[in-house]
């Protein structure tokens, strides 16, 4: 057996998106697409030659056969070792972690995250760098460029690795070592947490619902939740991870977890209700009849934080994407540390992180973290939650009614248009990118327009400049909506319109939120000609 050369050619269509390249998985299995875009992320980075890479997924339709592919190019590519999660299942945040404690020079994270799974549906790869995180603009610049030239990719004739059995191989030279995926994440969270209150919070009798969603966390959180902190067995629901998640949708949102939305909205309702996506990033948080929107999760967490171990100290200071709602801006400027505003992905937080100016993140988008690893973390935010009600023993809803009191209530929608045809949305944005100078002065309806612009980020750390990342309108009183097209879509182009407006006013802090932004709704229509130019007569998923 030896390292082959195999003569391929460029394939179109291998940019990376908001984190990493996604496609639909029979695309992924079309003749040398997976190999290539495997060769193009080990040149783009430098060659693997001596290197040491995690590599693992979240166990979707695929994911094995494209880690043994992955093994034999890094063997063929001259690797010294490769850590692979058993059965090769890694959650983003553990393969973040292992990359971290085992000092390694990166890792191969095989996820298409909250997208569907299955042979007809979505499969993803992308490239964390030695820090765990998502690869930045800088490097996935370079992936994309080889990528266009790519002429022959090496790969290792046999070598099948067994990843079923724990332990040390060889491909070649190269050693493949197979790990337990759960152990040491657990014991990080374990590390991070008051695991002794969380236990006496259920000992007392508090309830929870876990909804794995038949993705990557349901493992992570039998151990920890059920083995280890003493939730009753059948607190993690669709705990079994599936190729096809059980041929669900797994996004952990009020639209695709409906199952546990129904839970913790009908009678008998569990004290706490959460769910995680595919690969164990996001989270969704909810009480009894108690939805919690992300942006005001983030700000909640940035407020009571300290009350957890690990951040009992305070935050160096919070950052959100930019189409997050401000919630957790008004938090940090009342504890006096800083707050960062950065584009949509979680690479952007990597160098805030790294260079210490931040202890917490997150976005619109379903995700929170913080630095214990460079990605966003589902079971992590959970079990912050938790720390923080068995330290304060409120319910979520008191919890958060309180937050509102205390600082006000960010009212906040996201309305998605999936699937829209591309050169409509493409033609929307660009319309809407014209217009931006001669907005400010209009009326739409009780609303005026105060500014507009259109995002762009220079990273405080590195100098980098990001331009282009969404279209931003600013109303006089404070509401805002931003436009932006998602990058992490397989079909057509998905147009994001984001929707926000601060209320203070103490009796008006529990209206539903879309009749609290019914007005910046209708304007954000009227500016971008949504119907008129989609097609659509309302949004396919409102979060
Ligand atoms: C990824 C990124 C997030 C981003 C999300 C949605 O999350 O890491 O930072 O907010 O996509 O991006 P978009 O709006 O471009 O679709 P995940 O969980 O999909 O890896």
């Amino acid at each position: 057996m030896t390292a082959q050369v195999i003569e391929t050619h460029p394939i179109e269509g291998q940019q990376p998106g908001t984190s990493g390249l996604r496609k639909k998985t029979r695309v992924f299995m079309q003749t040398h697409f997976l190999e290539n875009y495997v060769q193009s992320i080990f040149d783009g980075i430098g060659g693997v030659s001596g290197k040491q890479l995690v590599i693992g997924g979240d166990g979707r339709f695929f994911n094995d056969t494209a880690i043994k592919i992955i093994l034999r190019m890094a063997a063929a590519n001259s690797a010294k070792a490769c850590i692979v999660g058993q059965n090769g299942i890694l959650s983003t945040p553990a393969a973040s972690h292992l990359i971290r404690t085992r000092k390694t020079d990166g890792g191969l994270i095989l996820s298409a995250s909250h997208n569907p799974g299955g042979e007809d549906e979505d499969f993803g790869l992308k490239y964390n760098g030695p820090n765990g995180g998502p690869a930045n603009e800088t490097t996935t610049d370079k992936i994309f460029a080889r990528t266009k030239s790519l002429t022959n990719y090496r790969i290792w004739d046999g070598g099948d690795v067994d990843l079923a059995t724990l332990g040390t191989t060889h491909i070649g030279e190269m050693a493949v070592e197979v790990i337990d995926p759960i152990t040491d994440y657990a014991d990080l969270m374990e590390e991070l947490f008051d695991f002794d209150a969380i236990r006496a919070l259920f000992a007392s009798g508090f309830t929870l619902r876990f909804d794995a969603m038949h993705a990557v966390t349901g493992p992570y959180a039998c151990e920890v939740l059920q083995n280890r902190l003493g939730a009753p067995v059948g607190s993690v629901v669709n705990e079994i991870p599936l190729p096809d998640f059980g041929g669900g949708h797994p996004d952990p949102n009020p639209i695709w977890a409906k199952d546990l939305m129904d839970c913790m909205y009908g009678a008998n309702a569990p004290d706490f209700g959460a769910a995680s996506d595919g690969d164990g990033d996001r989270n969704m948080i909810v009480g009894k009849s108690c939805y919690v929107s992300p942006s005001d999760s983030l700000a909640v967490l940035a407020d009571l934080a300290h009350l957890a171990p690990a951040y009992s100290t305070g935050l160096a200071g919070v950052a959100r994407s930019m189409p997050t709602s401000a919630a957790a801006d008004r938090v940090a400027a009342a504890k006096g540390i800083p707050s960062f505003e950065t584009p949509t992905g979680w690479k952007f937080f990597g160098n805030l992180l790294d260079a210490g100016k931040v202890t917490l993140c997150g976005e619109e988008s379903a995700g929170t973290g913080s630095n214990h690893v460079r990605e966003k973390d589902g079971l992590w935010a959970v079990l912050l939650w938790l720390n923080i009600l068995a330290a304060k023993r409120m319910s979520v809803a008191e919890l958060l009614a309180d937050h509102w009191q205390r600082y006000g209530r960010n009212y906040y929608s996201r309305h998605d248009y999936e699937a829209v045809d591309s050169e409509a949305a493409h033609g929307l944005v660009n319309d809407l990118r014209a217009a931006l100078a001669d907005l400010p002065g209009q009326t739409f309806g009780s609303l005026t327009i105060e500014r507009a612009d259109e995002f762009a980020y220079n990273d405080p750390v590195d100098g980098s400049h990001s331009a282009a990342q969404g279209l931003r309108v600013f109303f006089e009183g404070g509401a805002r909506v931003v436009f932006r097209l998602s990058g992490t879509g397989t079909q057509g182009a998905t147009l994001r319109v984001y929707l926000e407006q601060l209320e203070t006013d103490p009796s008006k802090l529990d209206k539903d939120p879309q009749d609290a932004l019914a007005d910046i709704i209708a304007a954000a229509d009227a500016l971008a000609g949504i119907r008129a130019k989609t097609g659509r007569n309302a949004p396919d998923v409102i979060t």
